[in-house]
């Protein structure tokens, strides 16, 4: 296997190897994610989910304390950052886990990459007042993802003038010479199409067979569909009955150039970014 020096992203103090595909396991510290009460159980919960993605295969944790389903209501910076901060910070400690931060607020950004957090993941590509400033400063990496409006209204009627992967890749190219000129490097950045936000299915799924158009971007691409409803709605099934249909979109996204891959189900997940990659290895038919 190849390990070029530009598949590396460094993420504080690890190295994430992109030469090939990485599982990025979910982490919500949300309170609907959590069956019941107390604080410290729930910190225990959160630590001891970790621990098993970590075993089963995770190179990064994402932590996010603020639910960006569609129709979820916006969080306080304040409650966002009594959420996150103590989990990354055992989860940094005690566990010296690559640790993501889905936020897109710079209050969390800068307190998350003080505690030791190694990369940051904003589905809204740091366009809140002052996110590009602190993410520049923190000399993290950076998932841009592209989303139009805000979670609370974005399903209503999300509408392109021009094919989505146009349209995404447009928007994408945008923010990273936004990043550039706040001195955040492209070196820095990885690109994500943001399935399921403000996209219909038959967005979310050209958009996956398509996505060769946004790997021209020369950027490592995350992804997240898991148990996502464009599962649900293709394949008619609940979200606990999602794994096979996210499983097939974990190989098509390897197939089509995808770098991370943000799941909820880790081990299974590995399994098949890891088999669909040794098939790649092998070439393709002349
Ligand atoms: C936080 N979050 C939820 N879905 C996501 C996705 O598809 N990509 C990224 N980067 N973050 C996501």
């Amino acid at each position: 296997m190849k390990h070029p020096s530009d598949s590396f992203l460094q993420c504080g103090r690890h190295r994430l190897d992109l030469s090939y595909p990485r599982v990025m396991g979910i982490l919500n510290v949300t309170p609907d994610s959590f069956s019941d009460g107390g604080h410290h159980a729930t910190l225990d919960d959160a630590l001891r989910h970790a621990e098993t993605m970590l075993a089963e295969g995770a190179a990064v944790i994402d932590v996010g304390g603020e639910s960006t389903r569609p129709g979820a209501a916006a969080v306080p910076v304040e409650q966002e950052l009594d959420r996150v901060i103590p989990v990354v910070e055992r989860l940094v400690r005690e566990l010296d886990a690559l640790v993501s931060v889905d936020t897109s607020s710079p209050e969390v950004m800068q307190e998350a990459s003080a505690r030791g957090a190694g990369m940051l993941n904003d589905v809204r590509a740091l366009r809140r007042p002052g996110a590009l400033q602190v993410a520049a400063g923190s000399g993290l990496p950076v998932c841009l993802m592209h989303m139009l409006g805000e979670p609370d209204a974005m399903q209503r009627s999300p509408r392109y003038d021009e094919p989505v992967e146009l349209a995404v890749a447009c928007f994408l190219e945008e923010r990273v010479a936004a990043c550039e000129a706040a001195g955040l490097r492209r070196e820095r950045l990885l690109l994500d199409p943001g399935f399921g936000f403000a996209k219909t299915v038959e967005h979310n799924l050209r958009l996956l067979n398509r996505m060769t158009a946004l790997k021209k971007l020369g950027l490592p691409l995350m992804v997240g569909m898991s148990r996502k409803s464009m599962i649900g709605k293709v394949l008619g099934r609940a979200v606990e009955e999602r794994l096979p249909g996210g499983l097939a979109l974990v190989s098509l996204a390897v197939e089509r150039g995808a770098r991370l891959l943000r799941v909820h189900d880790v081990g299974p997940s590995v399994d098949a970014a890891n088999m669909t990659w040794a098939v790649l290895q092998e070439g393709e038919e002349p």
